[in-house]
């Protein structure tokens, strides 16, 4: 009885919700938000702006990696392609065709890329401010969606300055000065400078902080999911997202449980637990695709590092199903495999299905995940 209680208090707590019927309810929203949300992020502005190259990093690629979006070519993107993000499948970013050539006349570009399918829009501008900068967002305050203007390059413009004996500090200010000023016509318009070859310098997590504050509620859980691991705090970031619904992961599964499926309660819950636990792998970036990319690209051997993690060896072991969950396989085909599969699973089986239990080995689990996630970032330089 004290343990139920106990329980109850927990999850009164997690939840913020005064009774079982509405914290379970705000469970159920969350972890239905895993997976069925999708985001949708529109990337344009002229050729060669560097947009195929912003995608790329925002999806955690290098313009050579498999997957990435071709860069550097001359040609423009005649239709909006889209690049879905490589481990988190709702997450999806669109190079959109420049505005304001034969083919996209201004008048009718947003109706021509089909504007309604966008949650949001990113205007990637670079040198010069130009003309079709200011008319695309026009154009996209016209339909009612939201965008923000990204002055990407900035690392050529800096280095450049610098030569000139100009500061960092001066280059950045006339740059966003430059861009606010062109911008005029609209309303203190979000400006952030990036450079897409180093997410770290400049303005690009507070592009992210106010992109997490504009997004619908139900989509920004899946936008800090996604996003690289470029510094110490957009992993503590994402650690705080998992953490922050590990409740919700907790009761809903455990209430499969509580509802018993003849013979599939209680590996539902342990299934649910592993899948949770898979996305923080990814999301973290420990998979061994992105640590082996990291290692090539700080030169150092990582990898052999992360193996030392029984949960990550786990995790990786199985790796094969793991893509396969991405695919989405129905939980009922892949579940005897889930539960040999993460060591921790287990102890759920072994003491039932209490809300205490299933919320301590998940927390557990991301807390292992988030210190290997951590000793990666130090060894690779990035905090
Ligand atoms: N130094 C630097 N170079 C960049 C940056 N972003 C893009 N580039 C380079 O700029 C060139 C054009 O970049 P893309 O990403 O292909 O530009 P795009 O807007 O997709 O071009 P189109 O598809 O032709 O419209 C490439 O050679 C990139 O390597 C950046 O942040 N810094
Ligand atoms: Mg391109």
């Amino acid at each position: 009885m004290d343990n139920q209680q106990e329980d109850r208090r927990a999850l009164f707590n997690d939840s913020g919700e005064p009774t079982w019927e509405r914290a379970f309810a705000k469970a159920r929203k969350v972890t239905d938000r895993l997976d069925n949300v999708t985001l949708n992020i529109a990337v344009t502005g002229e050729s060669g702006s560097g947009k195929s190259s912003f995608v790329n990093a925002f999806r955690g690629l290098q313009d050579t990696d498999e997957g990435a979006a071709e860069t550097g070519v001359t040609e423009t993107t005649m239709e909006p392609t889209m690049y879905p993000h490589p481990t988190m499948p709702n997450v999806n970013l669109w190079d959109l065709p420049g505005i304001g050539t034969p083919t996209f006349k201004a008048e009718t570009y947003m109706k021509d890329v089909k504007y309604q399918n966008y949650d949001f829009f990113i205007i990637v501008s670079a040198s010069r401010f130009r003309d079709n900068d200011l008319m695309l967002a026009k154009e996209i305050k016209k339909k009612m969606k939201n965008f923000y203007f990204v002055r990407t390059k900035t690392d050529n413009d800096v280095t450049n300055e610098a030569m000139k004996g100009v500061t960092e500090e001066e280059t950045l200010k006339k740059i966003r000065n430059n861009c606010l000023g062109n911008l005029g016509p609209l309303e203190s318009p979000p400006v952030f400078l990036i450079t897409s070859r180093n997410l770290k310098r400049f303005d690009f997590q507070e592009l992210v902080n106010n992109l997490e504050r504009d997004l619908p509620a139900e989509k920004r859980d899946a936008m800090v999911m996604s996003l690289p691991v470029y510094s110490k705090q957009s992993l503590d970031r994402k650690y705080k997202t998992f953490m922050n619904i590990a409740w919700a992961v907790a009761i809903t599964s455990g209430a499969i449980a509580a509802a018993p499926v003849p013979g599939l309660s209680l590996a539902c819950d342990v299934a649910m637990v592993v899948y949770f636990l898979i996305k923080c792998y990814y999301s973290f970036g420990l998979n061994d695709r992105s640590l082996q990319k990291l290692s090539k690209r700080v030169n150092k051997p990582i990898l052999e590092e992360v193996k030392n993690s029984s949960l990550v060896k786990a995790i990786a072991g199985k790796s094969l199903l793991v893509a396969e969950m991405a695919g989405r396989l129905s939980v009922e085909d892949v579940i005897e495999e889930l539960c040999s599969l993460v060591p921790v699973a287990g102890s759920i089986a072994a003491a039932g299905v209490s809300f205490a239990t299933t919320r301590s080995v998940l927390l557990e689990g991301v807390n292992e995940l988030y210190s290997v996630a951590k000793r990666v970032i130090e060894m690779a330089e990035l905090k």
